[in-house]
């Protein structure tokens, strides 16, 4: 049956009285105002409620289809909150909980959603690319001192909330899996694709290896620090918060690296209009890894960073991989606002993992000095 607008206008009115609903049970200051959709993450449903009394906060509803236990990233996120208030001091915020009226810091609905309210730290921006080096030396900083606000935390006192996470063999052979179901017919950028991921198989295992070996060890890691989870201050000078914290678990702090350059130094973005503008800006890059191994001296030793060109190579790789497979899958877990769009994207991240390759002896040699220094 064909809908028409006007049942998805209905549609789209109940969803969101449903939404104010659910933020009528967070106990806020004052009656709701406004609530609408925000931020442009491809896995949760991220809301911007307003009170009367002008507080804001985000409601998110969890996708419990990636987190099969959202309860652990509440858990997590009450170990990371509490580490970080018993340090003395701290030059990140992180976003607090807020409680819901029965007490407890989650609520969920009738059919299965898994919400969450955090406080809106104000006055912030968050950048859909990086404008200056100053900008990306911010970022690097700011990461650098998460990992050390964390590097004392016990890696045990954290769940896993995301199983096989930034694991790239595993994902290779869920891609195998995928491939070998598919009925999608191969045009030219697909083979192109599958081309892509056949040369650089031998890649999938190098960071498994090296932590398998025990010359990587685990700690804590953010999971997901790509560029829309540092918010700025309203200059866009430095950065005051890290947020998206639901992948916060035990990981390698080089993915975590890698994740943010391959984000930051990729000015195209990730649906690139022009897959050839894709690039890896070398500047950005730079600033990034100075502002991070600058202040990253505490726990880092000459091994790990030893592992970090092997890491920033792979990580574009296995999100281009994650991608590909979604596209063969259906388009099942990152969202798309077309379909062809996780095809696009896993070509955007193929060719910037080639444009590192290119750049391998200036990046090895730029780790190295900066290690040194
Ligand atoms: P997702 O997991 O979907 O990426 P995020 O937690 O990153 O969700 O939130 C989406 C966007 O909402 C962010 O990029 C940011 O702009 C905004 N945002 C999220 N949390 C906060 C917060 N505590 N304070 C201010 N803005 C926030
Ligand atoms: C997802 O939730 P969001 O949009 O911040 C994904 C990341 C990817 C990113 C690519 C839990 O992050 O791993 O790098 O998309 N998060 C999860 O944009 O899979
Ligand atoms: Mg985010």
């Amino acid at each position: 049956m064909r809908r028409g607008r006007g049942w998805r206008r209905i549609q789209w009115m109940n969803a969101e009285l449903d939404t104010r609903r659910i933020a009528a049970e967070f106990a806020l200051d004052g009656a709701i105002t406004d609530v609408r959709t925000h931020g442009g993450g491809l896995i949760n449903d991220t809301f911007l409620v307003t009170t009367a009394n002008r507080q804001q906060v985000i409601l998110q509803r969890l996708n419990t289809q990636v987190f099969p236990h959202p309860e652990w990233i509440l858990d997590n996120l009450r170990a990371l909150l509490d580490h970080a208030a018993r340090q003395d001091s701290h030059d990140l915020q992180l976003p607090a909980l807020c409680r819901a009226r029965d007490g407890r810091d989650y609520v969920t609905d009738n059919e299965g959603g898994f919400w969450r309210a955090l406080e809106f730290i104000p006055d912030t921006r968050s950048l859909a690319t990086l404008g200056n080096p100053e900008q990306a030396h911010a970022v690097g900083l700011a990461l650098a001192r998460f990992h050390r606000l964390l590097h004392d935390l016990p890696v045990n006192r954290l769940h896993t909330t995301l199983p096989g996470f930034h694991i790239t063999p595993g994902y290779l052979r869920h891609f195998d899996d995928v491939l070998q179901d598919s009925v999608t017919g191969h045009s030219i950028a697909l083979r192109d694709a599958l081309e892509f991921v056949e040369e650089h198989r031998e890649l999938a295992g190098v960071l498994e290896r090296a932590r398998t070996s025990g010359q990587l060890v685990q700690r804590p890691t953010h999971g997901d620090p790509k560029l829309d989870n540092f918010l700025f201050n309203r200059d866009g000078g430095q950065v005051v918060a890290l947020i998206d914290l639901d992948t916060v678990q035990p990981g390698l702090v080089q993915v975590d690296v890698a994740d943010c350059l391959r984000s930051c130094c990729n000015r195209a973005g990730e649906s690139p209009a022009d897959l050839f503008a894709v690039r890896f800006d070398l500047d950005m890059a730079a600033a990034i890894l100075r502002g991070y191994l600058g202040e990253a001296r505490e726990f880092l030793d000459s091994t790990d960073s030893e592992h970090l060109y092997d890491a920033i190579r792979l990580i574009p790789f296995e999100l281009g991989l994650r991608f590909l497979t979604d596209h063969f899958a259906g388009d099942v877990y990152f969202k798309v606002a077309q379909p062809g769009q996780n095809l696009l994207r896993a070509r955007a991240q193929f060719r910037l993992t080639e444009d590192i390759e290119r750049h391998e002896g200036a990046l090895r040699r730029l780790i190295e000095s900066l290690a040194a220094a």
